[in-house]
């Protein structure tokens, strides 16, 4: 049996560390005017937020075809991999997992062990570093559980802050939007995924507010896990200074936690807008250096 590890470019994992843990990755696209870019191929950040800025229209964004997941699984299996555990954004607001699931049933000699990881980007990319990380040093089965066992009990969990609600609304990924926005139209909503859906946690007033409130159900949530080894990352959308000033206080706050600083790439800052904020852990031990 030899496994690989692919996932999917919204993990925004850096490319080093994907390369230290031979980690594959699949490209979600964004779709700017009529010119699809796969994410982190064709477009990068900077020239990313430029465009969106200068059109009116928001960009698009568009899962892994079936055929372009194919034809990774083809080029592993030349390489003799026998099983791929394929880590993927929730499936509830991408068809990324479910192409995944569908391009595994037609390829034949290698076996697809799709993860819904009910979250995304660093936070999906701790899971695909847990799978890459052990996947010699425990039975395939073992290692599914393990990462079933993840995903649960806010084992892994992140909230996240968005300047405005109006991207997810047109973008169609906030669940009960309509009911929501009235509500929310003048407030900086904390949101959180539950059940693999995006659902607001909680509404406050301003930003720094906002923050404050993130710093404390974080503060519960780390004393509910203390002893365990957790990674955490602070996540930004084009706004690379307030994310390092709330990364390096959190640092100051947990010496023993170990932070990372991480970014919303093209495709999940389509449907966040800029200077949205996250903050996202994992209690399971991975290797982020
Ligand atoms: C697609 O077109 O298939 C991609 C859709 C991506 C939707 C992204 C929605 C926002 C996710 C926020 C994740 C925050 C994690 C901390």
């Amino acid at each position: 049996m030899k496994i690989a590890v692919v996932v999917d470019s919204t993990s925004y994992l850096p490319k080093d560390l994907k390369k230290k843990h031979d980690i594959h990755t699949i490209p979600l696209n964004v779709i700017i005017g009529d010119r699809s870019y796969r994410e982190d191929e064709d477009i990068d950040n900077d020239t990313f937020f430029v465009s969106m800025r200068d059109r009116d229209e928001l960009p698009r964004t568009s899962q892994p075809s079936i055929g372009d997941y194919i034809l990774l699984l083809e080029s592993l299996k030349a390489e003799g991999y026998t099983d791929v555990i394929s880590v993927h954004l929730s499936s509830q607001i991408s068809g990324t997992y479910q192409n995944a699931v569908a391009a595994g049933q037609s390829v034949e000699g290698i076996e697809v062990h799709a993860i819904d990881s009910e979250v995304a980007c660093y936070v999906q990319g701790f899971i695909a570093l847990y799978a890459a990380q052990n996947k010699e040093r425990m039975p395939l089965a073992d290692l599914l559980s393990q990462i079933d066992e993840m995903k649960r009990r806010k084992n892994t969990n992140a909230y996240f802050i968005v300047d405005t609600l109006s991207n997810l609304q047109k973008g169609g990924r906030l669940t009960n939007a309509q009911a929501l926005i009235g509500s929310m139209l003048k407030v900086k909503p904390i949101l959180h995924f539950k059940d693999a859906k995006i659902v607001p946690f909680e509404k406050i007033r301003t930003k720094k507010k906002a923050m404050k409130r993130v710093e404390e159900v974080f503060a519960e949530e780390m004393a509910f896990h203390k002893g365990k080894p957790i990674t955490a990352v602070v996540i930004h959308s084009n706004a690379y200074e307030e994310g390092q000033r709330w990364m390096e206080s959190l640092e100051r706050q947990y010496p023993d936690i170990t932070f990372r600083l991480s970014y919303f790439g093209p495709v999940i800052a389509t449907h966040l807008g800029e200077g949205a904020l996250g903050l996202g852990y994992t209690t399971y031990e991975v290797d982020t250096t």
